[in-house]
């Protein structure tokens, strides 16, 4: 449906009155505790950036989406936008029925309106939407292992917009975006979309695709969420901050998008697309991967580099927004500046770092030289991500009960503190059931909550810099993930298999549990009546039966070295 750059768009939100008496009477709504991603989805459905939904999808928009991507009725939209929920509060809502919808406060964003409750077909999703139902793709993972297993649909009133106490006069919702072209007389706008910081290469690149598209430039990054690992979103800012004045000035404008990326490639460059259209901008740059998420898990891309290009250019009338198409930009050494990679002049050296060597780079303190970046964005790059021998960690022992993990842990923990310089605190698995945990059974639901309490512990250890060393069991695979992935945000994750067989764990048998077990008398017992799912990607495995405790200790400190980690 065309739609006019300048034009207000759509909004879900209702008066200022009704908000407020929406907001009394919803009051005695069963209500649902928005995730954080769905926090993003919200804000974007009722400020208009995802128009022309009015809502969470409904079953058939859902299907329609993941099949087609098209609404029922035939709209362009390539991403299911779902309210998925635990099935315990699925059994108390009917279609029919209104919800409120609540941030992590308790303050009521808005009104659901159930049309619709199904369970949906997540391996269909993953395989359509994301091109394979693999673990390896982050979307995915969160879909089988985040999201709620029932999905709610149903159009949405907005009551108020999410809070935010972070870069406030840097947001703003599409109409004000379009407001804001309209009273500078921009009818020419360029968006770029980003989730990692701007080096030299950006900023030429999107100088670039300006002029070549003569239009302003709209810098529009995302701080919603990203892919896991990336840069958080207030170093990135403040590193913007420091590029903007790069742009010669009125020529270009920052503004922040809390969406939710899904790291969907060519779907998600077309539904960037439609995003911007929402915005204001008439042009898009596409570039090489858009959106991509990295390796398969056979090692493989999920997407071929120009396929979001391919996918964007045949939505292209539709969407309502031109593709600006990114060219990779290199420094050519003779020239001392950027050029596209395929207008190299002849014989020019060309000067490259790619994102894993810039991270190598800051992780090991090294130089970064200034032709490749702004020497204020460095800056601000080394203070918030210090060289890796300064960051916090998290060494992960699992194994059996009687395995040696709580003994290798503790020699561990000395070795380290005799090194010095971060705090090491040991959470084992006895100590933990004893102070955090001891309510709890050996239930799978109750294991999964004492690992990821220790997740959660270990992870703020290392998010303040510190080193975490634990040794639960932690028999789950999906769970182990889980704590790797909330400690691999702030740090590194470091899985030490302690792989005592089952048979010397009874052998030695040092606290009389295993006798207890086989004779029935403890019951979900670990390897006997219960299972224990080895790791098979673990940084380090350590074989106790023929090796000392000082020796195990010692391979852990050396695979610790090779990490970067720590210094000898
Ligand atoms: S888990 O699965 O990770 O939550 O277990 P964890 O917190 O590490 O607790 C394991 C310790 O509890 C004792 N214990 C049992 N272990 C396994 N299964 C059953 N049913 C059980 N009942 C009690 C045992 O002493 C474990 O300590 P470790 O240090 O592993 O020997």
């Amino acid at each position: 449906m065309p739609l006019s750059p300048h034009a207000p768009i759509p909004e879900l939100y209702v008066s200022y009155e009704s908000a407020q008496k929406l907001k009394v009477d919803a009051g005695t709504l069963p209500s649902w505790d928005l995730t954080p991603r769905q926090v993003c989805d919200l804000e974007l459905l009722m400020n208009g950036g995802f128009y022309p939904l009015k809502g969470f999808l409904t079953e058939a928009d859902t299907n329609s989406v993941i099949e087609t991507m098209r609404t029922a009725d035939g709209m362009l939209w390539p991403i299911p936008i779902n309210l998925d929920v635990s099935e315990k509060f699925a059994e108390t809502i009917e279609p029919g029925q209104d919800i409120a919808l609540r941030d992590a406060e308790g303050v009521i964003l808005a009104i659901l309106s159930v049309t619709d409750k199904w369970l949906p077909n997540k391996a269909r999703e993953a395989e359509m939407v994301f091109g394979a139902d693999d673990l390896a793709h982050p979307a995915v993972n969160y879909l089988h292992n985040h999201a709620g297993a029932v999905y709610l649909g149903g159009p949405v009133t907005g009551i108020q917009p999410p809070v935010h106490y972070d870069f406030k006069a840097r947001r703003d919702t599409p109409n004000e975006l379009r407001a804001y072209f309209r009273k500078v007389g921009w009818h020419r706008v360029v968006a770029f979309q980003t989730r990692n910081p701007l080096h030299r290469a950006h900023q030429e690149l999107t100088f670039r695709a300006a002029r070549e598209a003569q239009a302003n430039l709209l810098i529009h990054p995302v701080v919603g969420m990203t892919k896991p690992g990336d840069v958080d979103h207030f170093t990135r800012v403040r590193c913007y901050e420091a590029v903007l004045d790069q742009y010669p000035s009125s020529t270009t404008t920052m503004s922040l998008l809390n969406l939710a990326m899904r790291m969907a490639g060519p779907r998600e460059a077309v539904w960037h697309g439609l995003i911007r259209r929402n915005h204001g901008c008439t042009h898009f740059i596409v570039g090489r991967d858009h959106a991509g998420p990295g390796k398969n898990s056979a090692g493989q891309d999920f997407y071929g580099p120009y396929d979001a290009q391919t996918l964007f250019k045949e939505h292209e009338a539709e969407i309502g927004v031109t593709m600006v198409d990114f060219k990779h930009m290199v420094y050519v050494q003779e020239k001392a500046q950027y050029y596209p990679a395929n207008e190299v002049p002849e014989g020019g050296t060309v000067l490259d770092i790619s994102g894993t060597e810039l991270r190598r780079r800051l992780r090991e303190g090294l130089d970064i030289p200034e032709w490749f970046s702004f020497p204020a964005v460095v800056a601000e790059l080394r203070r918030t991500s210090p060289a890796r021998a300064k960051q916090g960690f998290t060494v992960f022992f699992t194994g059996l009960s009687g395995s040696g993990k709580s003994t290798i842990a503790n020699a561990l923990m000395v070795k380290l503190m005799e090194m010095g310089g971060r705090p090491v605190t040991l959470l084992d698995g006895d100590v933990v059931r004893k102070h955090l945990s001891s309510e709890l059974g050996f239930s799978k639901e109750h294991r999964d909550i004492n690992i990821k309490r220790i997740g959660y512990v270990a992870s703020e250890i290392t998010k303040n810099g510190g080193i975490a060393i634990c040794a639960p069991i932690a028999p789950y695979t999906a769970t182990r993930r889980a704590v790797r992935e909330m400690i691999e945000a702030y740090g590194a994750f470091v899985e030490v298999h302690v792989a005592t067989s089952i048979e010397e764990c009874e052998r030695r048998d040092r606290k009389g549990l295993y006798k207890l077990a086989r004779e029935g008398k403890i019951k979900e017992f670990t390897g006997i009546s219960d299972p224990y799912e080895a790791p098979t990607k673990a940084e380090l495995v350590v074989e106790t039966q023929n090796a000392a405790v000082d020796s195990c200790a010692h391979q852990v400190i050396l695979t610790l070295e090779s990490l970067g980690l720590i210094t000898a």
